[in-house]
């Protein structure tokens, strides 16, 4: 168990590091909006290990088109970086720490590999999570709204190889300027709310076929043992898919976990990345029949209710 506790405490450190400054969200999301246009989308595309996107974006609302014309199932997510830091300093003092934990766990030394995770350089507490797009399928598209804030950003997706290889030290990490020029979209209108809280998701709307806009309010934030956040995933379960599978796959530092190829049965449909609390993020996805789940990327989802399980009826 010191182990667990051990990197419990350093997450905490980068949780309580990590306040958001989101305040002129909050303003917007409650007023009508009009759905997005498609030439206002900025788009990414992934044809092996790498994010093909624009160098600078406008600050504030920005809707993503992220395609995945790659053999493996990716993400994209953006992390404010601290002043002074940029992804030099993330591929040559994160990344080594990172690879050296998983080596040790995957070599069956858990004790070490989280002892390593503790030699993490001092400004990677202060690097904020700032909303991404679920996990996405090969040959599938994520649509998913974001509110940055202006200032530098790693675009980063951390999905493993089956060697064990994050995908970020692949090539998956870019370098991203948020302007302070604000852009002109407004956010989707929306036809499901998920509330994350204290006690897990609460949907809101129908889960009919069809397409779906879904507005996610982090209402409680909270850090978990693996580093991550609380956020959602969605995925469509064909019959052979095993949840409990799914569950276990969720956690990054498991060395069965977030490696390539994904459990069978499982395809993911996106969703919204770490973000802060009091955040604020929407995704698009046309719902076809059959069963669903909506997952964080966390130990423990089910019992913490961040595991949800529907149908969709022809
Ligand atoms: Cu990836």
């Amino acid at each position: 168990m010191k182990f667990k506790l051990c990197f419990l405490a350093i997450a905490t450190i980068v949780f309580f590091n990590c306040k958001n400054e989101k305040k002129e969200q909050i303003k917007l999301q409650d007023t009508e909006t009009e759905e997005v246009k498609k030439d206002n989308y900025i788009e990414i595309i992934t044809r092996s290990m790498e994010f093909q996107m624009p160098d600078t974006i406008p600050s504030g609302w920005n809707t993503f088109k992220y395609n995945n014309l790659a053999n493996e199932t990716h993400f994209f997510r953006f992390v404010k970086l601290p002043e002074g830091i940029t992804v030099e300093n993330f591929i040559n003092e994160a990344d080594p720490v990172f690879e050296e934990g998983m080596d040790l766990i995957n070599a069956g030394k858990p004790e070490e590999g989280f002892a390593a995770f503790g030699k993490m350089p001092e400004w990677f507490s202060k690097a904020i999570p700032s909303g991404g797009s679920g996990l996405i399928a090969p040959s599938s598209t994520a649509i998913s709204t974001l509110y940055l804030e202006p200032g530098l950003h790693s675009v980063e997706c951390y999905v493993k190889m089956p060697s064990g290889k994050f995908h970020s030290t692949m090539g998956m990490v870019k370098e991203v300027y948020v302007l302070d020029t604000k852009s002109n979209t407004e956010p989707p209108k929306a036809t499901n709310t998920i509330d994350i809280k204290e006690d897990g998701f609460h949907i809101s709307g129908d889960l009919k076929k069809g397409e779906h806009v879904f507005q996610v309010n982090i209402i409680n934030q909270k850090l978990h043992e693996n580093f991550a956040t609380s956020d959602v995933h969605l995925v469509k379960l064909e019959s052979i898919a095993d949840i409990n599978v799914l569950e276990a796959w969720m956690v990054w530092y498991d060395p069965k976990g977030f490696i390539t190829p994904v459990p069978n049965g499982v395809k993911f449909l996106g969703g919204y990345n770490d973000d802060n609390e009091g955040s604020t993020g929407y995704f698009q996805v046309d719902l076809k029949p059959g069963k669903y789940a909506f997952i964080a990327e966390v130990p423990n989802a089910r019992e913490k209710g961040l595991l949800n399980e529907f149908e969709v009826t022809d």
